[in-house]
């Protein structure tokens, strides 16, 4: 159990359910997404805010998410006893703003958030910051971006998830009729919604919750801490699937949403609350109960990936290029952690009871099994101190647990494209577009997901020459885009070898992004001007 999963007793603050949104918390998980991508006409706000105010009844809170959770928990112990019965199937929308919409809309100006990344948006400036390519026609470089790219930049993103595929076809229809044919007025004069799709974008769960390159994801994520009415013990993460894992560690709400009265982590002691998440400096009154979004379209080149593994697995007399794959991700496919299972992939620690449950300094200090750029370390390094600060008091380290929860985030991201036949053992390169739909909630995207990237881009975190993480790290100022990583193994004669791999290529390949804002659901009245 992680060290602070023991916070019972203490005052948790009170979630506002039904002014969250659902995605935010507890998120909505399902298999069949779509990304809407809205452009609000020149002129037209009052259009859109009338098209607002009748989408506003139905944005999904998450009142609406975790009752649905309960009583699918509540129909599974009931199934147990009742054969076939039938699946309840619900579709839900989300919604969320960029600051142009925000400013446009009169509800904000320059000053009013405090973080710079979402005031200014995922400008081609601040994508060279996050390592993005900056050659002119690199499908890389921002400004060729499909969406928030030179001119393709989104005002608002919509969410729409479903359980069923057909359910979740029928209600982007539905939207684009609302955008497009809106109905018609008491003059039976055809009203504008003020509104045009710039980007469409479906997005559809693997079998057994896998990624493009074979790697189960979205096992570990943050618990959340506060209370929700009628939920056990009286904590979030409590009573519910969402944080009730060994290992996962409890963090306060202000890390992901807005609120007076939710504290963010304190990075000194992270079972003890930290300041505000809103106050006068970080954000306005009105966005309480909102959180930022981060967007990035990620192409995932399949095939180049699984060719440097199994090409790399060779050259290094690595038997099993598996091993190389868990070594760049820290996990093996089937999500058992590497420094649980060092020497091949162990079904044991793949279940959900421990597949989160380790630690990085206590279990494997000198990245023997896991290294230090491996994908999960760089990004989420756990109780890791560096090593010449590993004798010094926590409050003189600049890297140990109570600091890593500062810099947590709510994935929400969702596979988009057709699975690969690819395979480390047997890579099959081809030209499909496939990847992930990275979707992040957070309250300070500078400080959450922008220094999470640029800590996967620096070849010297956490150890000097430890190099790029190899699923996400880039290496934008250099023209070659050269890239490396250390890493420790056995061979198959049984000899420890440590070797600095070069990266010959890139798999995973920022196509698309944008940062917004999803406010609360009175927020949303205050914007389409409903009292
Ligand atoms: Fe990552 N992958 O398949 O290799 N990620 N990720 N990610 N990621 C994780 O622990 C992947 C990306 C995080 O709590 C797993 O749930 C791929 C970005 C964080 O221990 C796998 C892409 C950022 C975690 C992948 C991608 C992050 C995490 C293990 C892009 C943020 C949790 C499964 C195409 C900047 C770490 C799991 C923890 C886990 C993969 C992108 C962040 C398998 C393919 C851009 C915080």
């Amino acid at each position: 159990m992680a060290d602070n999963q023991s916070a019972k007793g203490q005052n948790e603050p009170s979630l506002n359910v039904s002014n969250i949104q659902g995605n935010i918390i507890p998120g909505f998980n399902k298999d069949f997404q779509a990304l809407l991508f809205l452009k609000i006409e020149n002129g037209k706000e009052s259009h859109f805010r009338r098209w607002l105010q009748a989408l506003i009844p139905g944005v999904t809170t998450m009142e609406h998410v975790l009752a649905f959770r309960s009583f699918l928990q509540k129909e599974q112990s009931v199934s147990k006893l009742r054969e076939g019965s039938p699946k309840l199937k619900l579709t839900w929308r989300n919604i969320a703003f960029s600051h142009i919409a925000l400013e446009r809309l009169g509800v904000c100006k320059v000053g009013d958030f405090k973080d710079e990344a979402f005031t200014e948006g995922l400008t081609p400036e601040r994508s060279k910051r996050l390592g993005d390519s900056t050659g002119e026609a690199d499908e890389g470089n921002q400004r060729n971006w499909v969406v928030g790219g030179s001119d393709t930049e989104a005002d608002v993103l919509l969410i729409v998830a479903s359980d069923d595929r057909a359910d979740l076809v029928d209600e982007v229809t539905r939207i684009e009729n609302s955008i497009y044919a809106p109905p018609k007025t008491k003059e039976k004069k055809p009203e504008r919604s003020g509104l045009r799709i710039i980007f469409k974008q479906y997005g559809t769960n693997l079998p057994d919750s896998r990624e493009h390159f074979g790697f189960r994801d979205g096992l570990s994520q943050p618990g959340v801490r506060g209370q929700v009415p009628d939920s056990p013990g009286g904590y979030l993460a409590r009573g519910y699937t969402i944080a009730d894992k060994p290992g996962q560690d409890l963090v306060w709400p202000g890390e992901f949403v807005f609120g007076p009265r939710y504290p963010k982590q304190d990075p000194h002691n992270f079972t003890k609350p930290g300041p505000p998440s809103l106050d006068k400096i970080t954000a306005p009154e009105w966005a309480e109960d909102g959180s930022f979004l981060v967007f990035r379209r990620l192409r995932q080149d399949v095939g180049a990936f699984h060719k440097f593994l199994h090409d790399t697995a060779r050259t290094l007399n690595i038997g099993d290029p598996n091993l190389l794959g868990a070594k760049c991700v820290g996990r093996w496919a089937s999500s058992a952690p590497i420094v649980l299972a060092p020497d091949q992939d162990d079904a044991t620690f793949a279940h959900d009871k421990e597949n989160n449950n380790f630690k990085f300094k206590q279990k494997d200090f000198e990245g023997a099994s896991c290294p230090f750029a491996g994908h999960i370390r760089k990004i989420y390094p756990r109780d890791d101190v560096l090593s010449s600060e590993k004798t010094l008091p926590p409050e003189k380290q600049s890297l140990n647990e109570s600091i890593s929860q500062t810099h947590r985030l709510l994935r929400r991201g969702i596979p988009y494209g057709e699975p690969s036949l690819s395979s480390p053992t047997a890579p099959f390169p081809d030209a499909v577009d496939r990847g992930l739909l990275f979707l992040a909630y957070q309250t300070s995207i500078e400080n959450q997901f922008e220094f999470l990237q640029k800590q996967a881009n620096d070849p010297d975190f956490k150890e000097k020459r430890a190099g790029y993480d190899p699923i996400i790290g880039q290496n934008g100022p250099s023209k070659t885009r050269e890239r490396y990583f250390l890493v420790a193994f056995k061979d198959k004669d049984g000899k420890e070898q440590q070797r600095s791999v070069p990266i010959p290529d890139e798999w995973v390949i920022p196509t698309g992004g944008g940062y917004f804002f999803a406010p609360s659901i009175k927020a949303l009245r205050l914007l389409a001007n409903l009292s």
